[in-house]
């Protein structure tokens, strides 16, 4: 479980999107007050030992045994799980003591108290979790399986009150936990701030076009602009100049989110020709190759935006050089812009998204993951626009990797590339 990328410079908003995929979740870890008695410990309650699947949330647990269970001399006491990652957690598998004792069962927990946690020093309570376990007095028992309220949790206590009866011990055979991982890519890249040589009117302010104004959500390079008015648009009486944005940082920039003028005319005062270019330095500018050089006038109020990729550059600052507006007047301006991209991170990282390439891409049934500077990748996973991990491949490897991709449905992915050092995200479409 990995972050994709998550160094944030500072005065940057960026666009958090949960990334999910379907899991099992057994923790890592787990320790507790109890004192483990007969030899047991309480990693047999989380290591599968005793099922008869593993991982699983509906196995069967054999008869508890000291071989497979954990079982403690006091009765009252906390267990807490940690579950090697943050999740958003919405239920339990309980696999209760079946057999010890002269009474089959009366060593399980009954009574419970189900809190969670993201840095494993403060517990809150789980909204709707048991609070009691069931006797269990077969010797070969499914689970108890509960859902509740979804929480985001890197670990999970079980506050133990009592047991079904037996005077000196409580003990449990497994437990495991549902959910999904949350990992986090960012890709919305807002800049902090933004000159031109445009003469703003009307009141409007060139702010009006990075600080999400008129946006129904923010940041985004998806979201609707509402109609464009001074008070939430740019507008100059110039309709030639440049507009530089200052991104806050170093950036691997590879597309943008542009809000046109949408009314009043409508969208007669919208950029039409322009040029886009970049700088590393905000001195040195570079047109940037793939950029659009023509926005599309809008005729409908209430617009989303238009989303263009564009080669890769490194860059700190965007320049658009705005040649003409589409009515000819002495107006132009424009609703809003974001970048996409990610940050530009540590010295390694930029090692690996130099030396790593991914091709053909677009691809249809294979792509390869090129790796020309011998880097050890440890992992390969590809995520969809909706944050599904669709496929992971542990690799430990220096050598070029080849990866199936016919049975992905067409569409763009994250590549997600894993190495000792490094971390770096590509994006991949199937064709
Ligand atoms: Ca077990
Ligand atoms: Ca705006």
């Amino acid at each position: 479980m990995k972050k994709l990328l998550f160094l944030m410079p500072l005065g940057l908003i960026l666009n958090f999107t949960l990334l999910q995929a379907q899991d099992i979740i057994n923790p890592v870890s787990a320790t507790t007050t109890l004192t483990a008695q007969f030899g047991t410990t309480l990693d047999h309650s989380i290591d599968g030992t005793g099922l008869d699947v593993f991982p699983s949330l509906t196995a069967n647990h054999e008869m508890s045994v000291f071989g497979n269970s954990f079982v403690a001399i006091n009765e009252i006491g906390s267990i807490d799980f940690d579950l090697g990652g943050s999740y958003l957690v919405d239920g339990l598998a309980f696999w209760n003591q079946n057999f010890f004792g002269p009474i089959p069962g009366e060593n399980g927990i009954q009574e419970v108290l189900i809190s969670s946690s993201n840095d494993g020093v403060t517990y809150t309570p789980i909204a709707g979790a048991p609070n009691t376990f069931a006797q269990t007095t077969c010797m070969n028992c499914p689970s108890e399986q509960f859902s509740f309220t979804e929480v985001m949790a890197s670990f999970i206590r079980f506050d133990v009150i009592n047991n079904w009866g037996e005077p000196t011990y409580v003990g449990f055979s497994e437990v495991a936990f549902s959910g999904i991982e949350a990992t986090v890519i960012e890709n919305v890249i807002n800049p902090v701030s933004a000159t031109t040589t445009l003469d703003a009117q009307f009141g409007s302010s060139l702010d009006n076009a990075i600080n999400g104004t008129g946006l129904d959500a923010f940041p985004s390079l998806s979201a609707t602009h509402a109609a464009t008015d001074p008070s939430n648009t740019f507008y100059a009486t110039n309709d030639a100049g440049s507009i530089d944005f200052d991104l806050g940082g170093l950036f691997l920039v590879d597309g943008l989110a542009f809000w046109n003028t949408n009314a009043p005319g409508p969208g007669g005062t919208g950029i039409q020709d322009v040029v886009v270019s970049s700088s590393e330095d905000g001195v040195t500018y570079t047109p940037i190759a793939g950029s659009p050089a023509v926005f599309t006038q809008v005729m409908t109020q209430t617009t989303p935006a238009e989303m263009f990729m564009f080669t890769e550059v490194t860059a700190s600052y965007i320049r658009f050089d705005v040649l003409s507006n589409y009515d000819g007047s002495n107006l132009v301006g424009f609703a809003e812009v974001a970048f996409s991209g990610v940050a530009s991170l540590g010295v390694n990282d930029n090692v690996l998204e130099q030396t790593v390439k991914v091709y053909p891409n677009p691809a249809h049934d294979f792509v390869t993951i090129s790796n020309s500077a011998d880097v050890t990748i440890n992992s390969i996973e590809i995520y969809d626009m909706n944050g599904r991990l669709v496929n992971q491949i542990k690799v430990d490897s220096t050598a070029d990797q080849t990866v199936n991709v016919s049975e992905l449905t067409t569409g763009m992915y994250f590549i997600n590339i894993t190495s000792d050092q490094a971390t770096v995200v590509k994006r991949l479409i199937k064709k």
